[in-house]
């Protein structure tokens, strides 16, 4: 198995495809298993490295979903997409992670960092697949109700590092992890930004580090509105280019051809 980062070399775009009613930003739009199929076909075409599949919505606020359901909304889409693009599994289950990874995944993304089930970092280990291990702080149910740091950047790398020694510890090969600040789990817009500056802390742990600021409500709300749930495109790209520049490899996105341009030309400034 190659190390991550050379088969995931930077700037490398991962598509978005939720198959859930209730996601953070594209609402429902890739529900039905046949659109969303459609949705990660289009997203390789556009210059996608890899599509990254998740049946659980973590937005702000939501509850988990039952092991059943989130089955049944993820396999028909995995079944389709095998042989045709490279997938993520978006999830905190062993379960689905084996069943995925059965379907031909080759990453597991985990946005509780092997906190949520004590099985995934055996199923991630004995698969020899490639890991995400994400920051957030509290759970997506309330995560955004009081979000406290003394230091967010400090306090994300010690998180990052401290969950990386615990994954090599369970057997994951460090050339097969990467790390990923959680832009918007627990983090007020003042704390994204100031991790999103000092974004060279979390890239001085040696991994390879998976930024998701796509559409994110941060960007809505520093373009002004208070209210903003999501973020426009312009400022999604803004952001992305800023992470690139700091160091960051992948960026989860659900844009993909503007990212894949965008990301593009600062790649040629070098
Ligand atoms: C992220 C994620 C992220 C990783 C979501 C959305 C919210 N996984 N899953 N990083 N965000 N690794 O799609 O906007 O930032 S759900």
């Amino acid at each position: 198995m190659r190390p991550l980062e050379e088969r995931f070399p930077p700037p490398s775009v991962m598509g978005v495809v939720n198959v859930t009613p209730d996601s953070f930003s594209d609402g429902g739009v890739n529900f039905d298993a046949d659109d969303a199929v459609a949705a990660a076909l289009r997203m390789a075409e556009e210059g996608a490295a890899i599509v990254d599949v998740g049946g659980e919505s973590t937005r702000p606020g939501s509850d988990g979903v039952s092991l059943d359901e989130e089955l049944r909304r993820v396999e028909p889409v995995l079944e389709a997409l095998q042989g045709r693009v490279a997938v993520s599994i978006d999830t905190t289950k062993a379960e689905v992670a084996r069943r995925a990874l059965a379907l031909g995944a080759e990453l597991v993304n985990d946005v509780s960092a092997l906190r949520s089930d004590p099985k995934l970092a055996d199923v991630v280990a004995s698969s020899g697949a490639y890991l995400c291990l994400m920051h957030m702080q509290g759970e997506p149910r309330t995560m955004q109700l009081e979000p406290s740091y003394e230091d967010v950047a400090g306090e994300v790398a010690a998180f990052l590092e401290e969950r990386l020694r615990f994954a090599v510890d369970a057997g994951v090969p460090e050339e097969r992890i990467c790390l990923d600040p959680g832009f918007g789990f627990g983090k007020s817009v003042e704390q994204n930004f100031e991790l999103l500056g000092r974004l060279g802390e979390i890239v001085a742990l040696g991994r390879p580090v998976l930024v998701g600021l796509s559409r994110k409500r941060s960007l809505g709300r520093i373009l002004g509105d208070p209210e903003a749930t999501t973020g426009p495109l312009s400022a999604s790209l803004a952001a992305a280019v800023a992470a690139y520049e700091r160091g960051a490899t992948i960026f989860r996105v659900h844009d993909v051809r503007e990212h894949v341009e965008a990301l593009t030309v600062a790649a040629a400034v070098g």
